[in-house]
Formats: structure tokens, C-alpha cells, sequence
């Protein structure tokens, strides 16, 4: 009895129930005031740029800000942006460190997003390019305001939603990318900004 107490408001990574995938979740990775310290110490200090796509010929902003740190080494195209990273900070490399430690896993970038309110999103996608390999080991840290996040399959077409809280880590692994899309949906009554850390290995 007294151990299933504590263990409630102990850090757990719990394994999600989800057919084809390896979908991890931890409400509370880093505690509310300092994910929220956090949130607003990289709001400020992290190099954000708005980068645009191709569109049927047009060129379109992206619905976010993003922000691209890492090894040297470790680059990345994302959706044909060629993505060179800049060096890690302290305080990303802190969290890098200990999800390193939780994880048992490498991880030599992160792609930063900043959702500045509702309005931003992230559309369907996988993260799948081949610089990340077969099985990739995703982990992804939300910091401010909560926000849906929606896997889709890609045969059977079943969703599963999350609402990725302040201080939350989701950890994608083994086939998760090779079956399932995701996508961060807009939000009109979500007024407040939101940021997203996905670290990620790059093999070279
Ligand atoms: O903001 C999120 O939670 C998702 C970000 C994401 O899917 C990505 O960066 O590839
Ligand atoms: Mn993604």
C-alpha cells in the first residue's frame, strides 16, 4: 500500500498501450516551477527563426519558430531545411545529460520548436529521415502550456491523443516512426507559448 503511494508521485517513465509502437510518458520529468523557469530562460536565449517551405511552388512560412543545436557533426535536413546546429547551451545540455542517464541512450541534437500561442502547430509526420536510422529514440520535452499531441496509424488509421503537460517527457522508440504520424494540432484557447525539445541521434 504505502509503496503504491509513493510510487504515484515518484518520476515513472510509463510504457503506453499502443499496437506497433514503443510510446513512453512521464508527466513530470522536470518539476512545474523549474520547467516553467525553464520554458522561459530558452523562450529568450535559444536563436529563433521562423523558416519557410515550398509549397505547390510557394514559399510558406512554417507555423512555429524553430531553433537547431547540437555536435558539429549532427546534421540534419527537416522538411528540405538544411538544418546546421549551433552549439549546445548549459542548460540544454543539462537536460540532455539527464535523459542521456533515464533513456540509456545518446542523443547528439535537439530540435527546438516554439509554439507562441494556439495558433502555431506542427502538422502530420513521422520522424523518419534515413540520418536518423531504423529505430530512432526520440525524446521529447514540453515546457509552458499544455497542448493535444495526436499519433495516427498508418494502416489501421487508429488516433491516440496526449496532452503533453509542462515538464512532461514523451519517449518515442523502436517502430513507433515506421508506423505512426504525429502531429501537434492548433489550439484556439490555448493563449499561452509552448516549447518543444526533441533530442535526437543523428548517425553520421
Ligand atoms: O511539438 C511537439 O510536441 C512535436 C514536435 C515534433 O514532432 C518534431 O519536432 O518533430
Ligand atoms: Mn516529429
Amino acid at each position: 500500500m504505502q509503496q503504491d503511494m509513493f510510487s504515484t508521485h515518484s518520476k515513472r517513465l510509463v510504457l503506453q498501450p499502443m499496437v506497433d509502437a514503443n510510446v513512453l510518458y512521464m508527466v513530470n520529468f522536470i518539476d512545474d516551477p523549474q520547467a516553467t523557469e525553464l520554458y522561459q530562460n530558452l523562450r529568450q536565449n535559444l536563436s529563433w527563426r521562423q523558416d519557410s517551405i515550398k509549397m505547390y511552388g510557394k514559399s510558406v512560412k512554417i507555423p512555429r519558430l524553430q531553433a537547431w543545436y547540437g555536435d558539429p557533426e549532427a546534421k540534419y535536413t527537416y522538411s528540405g531545411l538544411d538544418m546546421t546546429p549551433m552549439p549546445w547551451n548549459d542548460a540544454l545540455m543539462n537536460i540532455k545529460y539527464d535523459l542521456e542517464e533515464l533513456c540509456d541512450t545518446r542523443f547528439n541534437s535537439v530540435l527546438a520548436n516554439y509554439y507562441r500561442d494556439g495558433q502555431d502547430s506542427m502538422g502530420w509526420h513521422a520522424d523518419n529521415e534515413p540520418e536518423l536510422g531504423e529505430k530512432p529514440v526520440i525524446a521529447s520535452v514540453t515546457l509552458g502550456q499544455a497542448r493535444d499531441f495526436d499519433f495516427r496509424h498508418n494502416v489501421t488509421g487508429e488516433k491516440v491523443r496526449f496532452t503533453l503537460q509542462n515538464g512532461s517527457l514523451l519517449l518515442m522508440k523502436g517502430s513507433t516512426q515506421r508506423y505512426w504520424q504525429h502531429a501537434l494540432p492548433k489550439r484556439m484557447r490555448a493563449n499561452c507559448g509552448r516549447i518543444n525539445l526533441t533530442f535526437r541521434n543523428i548517425l553520421q
